[in-house]
């Protein structure tokens, strides 16, 4: 056993005071009377075994639906090294103020122990953590989302490094007490936290993804990131597909976009085009590092997909649909009278007697939505039906192509590549999504920046990263680096109308991309990068026309004169840590606009 564990589980268990201490094997028994004691509560209802074998519904608190960013911490000891997009408070006073909540925190309840492997068991880039949480929906939602249990404590051994992440919903029972259904702590108790020169999570007050599931944002991104820094490699807010053309010839993309852009669809995507071929590695997140020849590796480290239910319908993801059909977890989604789930543009209309995420009776025509906006699946990467072969091969998968990408209905084209790599970087560092009417609206049509689609999730200064980015292509020989593109799949016409279909039809860019990782693309040289040339983007059988193209593929020189003095204003938050490099690429971007 463990001692470093061993000591740590004792100190924790010392603290939260928690009535029984349970270590999880990870088997599928322990799964199901996690289950089966969350539905004996009233906390999980079983979802009918015919049309969704294996699946739970979950409703959360109402306050407890999403990531809470205002209560995230970077608690680096400098201030200055959590950088301008993290909040920050001062590691010695936040361990205080938390010790002081997590004393006698987890009373009348039960702490599990899940130790989990982020990436393939016996990966050289995978990297293992314990959890510890008070949080039984949390213990169940591990399983899916990471490998966990006794096979990971046997890869730990005696002496095995892992990241300490203490979880707890802050909600202790007195004894004889009724738990609430989603046990939670008021928003001004609850605390996401990060302490990264120890490599350490704190997490109290939340039960929800996220927040609560600390293996994904907490640790595989905003932990790793630091150690990805100090240890040369990337850990990045990136899906990762594989492309195989209809001769065989298969390429890999890991692929970074703020979220509400279409991750998870384009990750198990299904192409249009006749004998071309998708399949997913990933949909969130992607641990890379170079092999022997080079090149960049990349392991997806998760095990599972934790997807926004709405939206999701066998027309925009049928492989999703596929995925979650058994052996699922929903929360926040809508019930329906005979035991299936429904949300909002799953594609056809609610069935009757429908019950909100809420818990309350709906009828269609209300005004509320019966499923939550941010509700979600969990369900198993194995089972869907694109997953890549090559999804746990421990070496991992190597990557030829970067994508970047938000939503900009205008002056950003369909598709453009970097010159080279820092000029990449550039283009990964101005990422950022139109501001709809969803959102703020005295925003509206103003870009938020989210650089690599990273900005809640960097563990660091951002500028530092940006540069950690810069030197990670100076240590590489060019040749073994993947080439960087900038996608925009939702540019509109003058009149508001989408140019561009979407979709399944998105493989027709990823066509152009192949070519251009494999020497056969057609390009011309722009201001803004290389971009196709006429014709290069495959249309057969495909409805957009000429002018539609024509738009697609434009430079706006106006609108990208306007757009760099957008990223002068912005890039001045990251102050004296923004790269030099990045400042030159901007001022040489400017000259060739003006050329
Ligand atoms: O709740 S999660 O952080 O896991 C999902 C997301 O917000 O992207
Ligand atoms: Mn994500």
């Amino acid at each position: 056993m463990n001692k470093t564990l061993q000591n740590w589980v004792n100190e924790m268990a010392g603290l939260c005071r928690p009535d029984h201490v349970h270590w999880c094997d990870g088997s599928r028994e322990e799964y199901d009377r996690l289950l089966a004691g969350m539905v004996d509560v009233g906390a999980a209802t079983p979802l009918d075994p015919e049309r969704r074998p294996g699946c739970y519904l979950f409703r959360t608190d109402p306050s407890d639906v999403a990531r809470v960013e205002e209560r995230t911490f970077i608690a680096s000891r400098r201030k200055e090294d959590a950088g301008p997009t993290n909040n920050w408070i001062d590691p010695g006073e936040l361990k205080r103020t938390m010790t002081g909540l997590y004393s006698g925190c987890m009373q009348g309840r039960t702490m599990y122990v899940i130790p989990f492997a982020m990436g393939p068991l016996g990966s050289p880039i995978s990297k293992i953590g314990v959890e510890l949480t008070d949080s039984p929906y949390v213990a169940v939602n591990m399983r899916i989302m990471t490998r966990m249990g006794q096979k990971v404590l046997d890869i730990l051994g005696d002496d095995g490094d892992f990241v300490p992440c203490l979880h707890s919903v802050g909600a202790p029972l007195a004894p004889g007490e009724k738990d609430a259904s989603w046990p939670c702590a008021p928003m001004e108790r609850k605390y996401i936290s990060h302490f990264p020169e120890e490599r350490l999570i704190w997490s109290y007050g939340s039960g929800y993804g996220g927040n609560a599931l600390l293996g994904k944002k907490c640790f595989a991104l905003r932990i790793a990131s630091v150690q990805a820094r100090d240890e040369g490699w990337l850990a990045e807010h990136m899906l990762i597909l594989g492309l195989t053309n209809p001769r065989g010839q298969k390429i890999y993309i890991a692929g970074a976009f703020p979220s509400a852009c279409g991750k998870t669809n384009l990750a198990m995507l299904i192409p249009t085009i006749p004998d071309w071929k998708v399949e997913t590695v990933g949909d969130d997140i992607a641990w890379m590092k170079f092999g022997p020849d080079g090149r960049l590796y990349a392991i997806n480290p998760e095990a599972g997909f934790f997807g926004v239910a709405p939206g999701t319908s066998t027309a925009s993801n049928p492989n999703a649909m596929k995925t979650m059909a058994a052996d699922s977890i929903y929360t926040n989604v809508a019930l329906t009278g005979d035991r299936d789930v429904w949300w909002e543009g799953i594609g056809y209309d609610p069935p009757g007697n429908l019950t909100d995420w809420k818990g309350r009776d709906w009828a269609p025509g209300s005004t509320r939505p019966a499923a939550h906006p941010n509700s979600r699946f969990t369900a198993p990467a194995a089972r869907c039906p694109s997953i890549s072969p090559e999804w746990e091969n421990p070496r991992g998968v190597p990557i030829s192509a970067f994508l970047f990408g938000g939503r900009r209905p205008n002056i950003v084209p369909l598709v453009h590549q970097s010159f080279d790599w820092a000029h990449g970087v550039f283009l990964g560092s101005i990422v950022g999504s139109e501001i709809t009417a969803a959102a703020i609206s005295t925003n509206i049509g103003r870009v938020r920046r989210d650089p690599f689609a990273m900005l809640p999730f960097c563990g660091y200064h951002m500028g530092d990263y940006f540069q950690h980015w810069l030197n990670i292509g100076q240590s590489a020989d060019p040749a073994g680096l993947p080439k960087i593109f900038y996608v925009n799949w939702f540019r509109k016409s003058a009149l508001g109308q989408w140019l561009w279909p979407g979709y399944g039809e998105n493989c027709r860019v990823l066509k152009w991309i192949f070519e251009q990782v494999t020497g056969t693309g057609r390009a011309v040289e722009t201001p803004i990068g290389l971009m196709p040339a006429p014709g290069a983007i495959d249309r057969e059988g495909l409805d957009t026309g000429d002018a539609a193209m024509e738009e697609l593929l434009t430079v706006d020189r106006e609108g990208w004169l306007r757009e760099v003095e957008s990223i002068r204003e912005y890039y001045a938050w990251f102050g004296d840590h923004l790269p030099r490099e990045l400042v030159s690429q901007l001022a040489a971007l400017e000259d060739r606009l003006r050329a």
